[in-house]
């Protein structure tokens, strides 16, 4: 039988100590500043240290306008197409094998490296959960706390060069275990990619955790992207590489219906999809509610997009 060794992430301080206790001590760490290298990295026992552990500390800037989807629905429909087009994949993805997990940066970096996704957790600084939104393109959509770290401590991490102007990120090939990739009209491996001005906005999120917990397999175990004003498929599964380039990058879906499913996939209601509108959403667990322009995050993000408004408001959207 294969017993997974918890990752130094992923220990539980609070069984050790009450909550108030370690939410306290979380705080101090993060004021003082030392959180991500220091102290983990340090000689002090790891049980005194929950830096990066779950539970994460939620960070209540993030607030939400609905309920919180239920941890069953947001884990048994969700869409991964490297376990097939259903929706109800979750017992496939059991298959994947996240650890060891190795994680590629390169391209246009002052330091390409090959990292484990769990020493790179580390390295990333501390774990902190937030409460997104979440809208698929097909007009479903949910509302999750995810656990990770702002995408901008990656780029940090990774010092892009100047001429670094996108990311690309790509997901595992693997299509002995994951049968959807045997399917060869679809462009393996999952691509995505952002702007570096985009990966740098305090939204994007790397989530290595869902519900408090570890991410699930089919939520994209055990390094995902969460960009929540995007439509939901530019929030990239099970990363293996990351890629600073001066190119755009040409991305999954991209490649398979470039009409459909642009780079920029900003969430908007007024610009419908070629068969379908998208002025409204299906809540997984229930209801039908309006989708709001950037998915209700315009405050955050629409700085971003103030020349692609004034050039071409269709590309930006899809
Ligand atoms: N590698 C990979 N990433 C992916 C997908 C996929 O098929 N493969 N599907 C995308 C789509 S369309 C959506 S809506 C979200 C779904 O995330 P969830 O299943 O965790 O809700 O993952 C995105 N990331
Ligand atoms: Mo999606």
């Amino acid at each position: 039988m294969y017993i997974r060794q918890k990752k130094s992430w992923e220990l539980s301080e609070n069984k050790v100590t009450p909550e108030s206790v370690y939410l306290t001590r979380r705080k101090l760490i993060q004021q003082t500043g030392l959180a991500g290298f220091g102290l983990i990295m340090g000689s002090a026992p790891i049980s005194a240290v929950p830096i990066g552990g779950f539970p994460p500390v939620r960070n209540t800037e993030y607030t939400l306008d609905r309920t919180l989807t239920s941890e069953q629905d947001a884990t048994t429909y969700t869409n991964f197409y490297e376990f097939g087009s259903s929706k109800n994949i979750w017992r496939k993805a059991k298959k994947l094998n996240t650890d060891p997990w190795i994680v590629t940066i390169d391209g246009l970096v002052d330091y390409p490296i090959q990292i484990d996704a769990g020493e790179l957790t580390k390295k990333l600084g501390g774990m902190e959960e937030r409460l997104y939104r979440h809208r698929c393109v097909e007009a479903w959509s949910m509302a999750v706390p995810w656990a990770g770290f702002p995408l901008s401590n990656l780029v940090k991490f990774a010092s892009p060069k100047i001429g670094a102007k996108y990311i690309r990120m790509e997901t595992f090939f693997q299509p002995e275990i994951a049968p959807g990739q045997k399917q060869s009209w679809y462009p393996w491996p999952y691509v995505e990619g952002l702007t570096i001005n985009e990966a740098r906005n305090e939204l994007a999120f790397l989530a290595v955790g869902l519900y408090g917990k570890p991410l699930p397999n089919q939520n994209g175990a055990p390094l995902r992207l969460v960009v929540p004003w995007k439509y939901g498929f530019k929030s990239i599964k099970s990363i293996t590489r990351f890629t600073f380039t001066d190119e755009r990058p040409r991305s999954f879906w991209e490649l398979l219906s470039p009409k459909e499913y642009g780079f920029w996939a900003n969430v908007n209601p007024w610009v419908p999809h070629p068969r379908w509108p998208q002025d409204r959403e299906r809540m997984l667990g229930g209801g039908t509610i309006p989708t709001q322009l950037f998915n209700g995050y315009e405050k955050e993000v629409s700085y971003l997009y103030k020349n692609e408004y004034t050039n071409n408001k269709r590309e930006l959207f899809y």
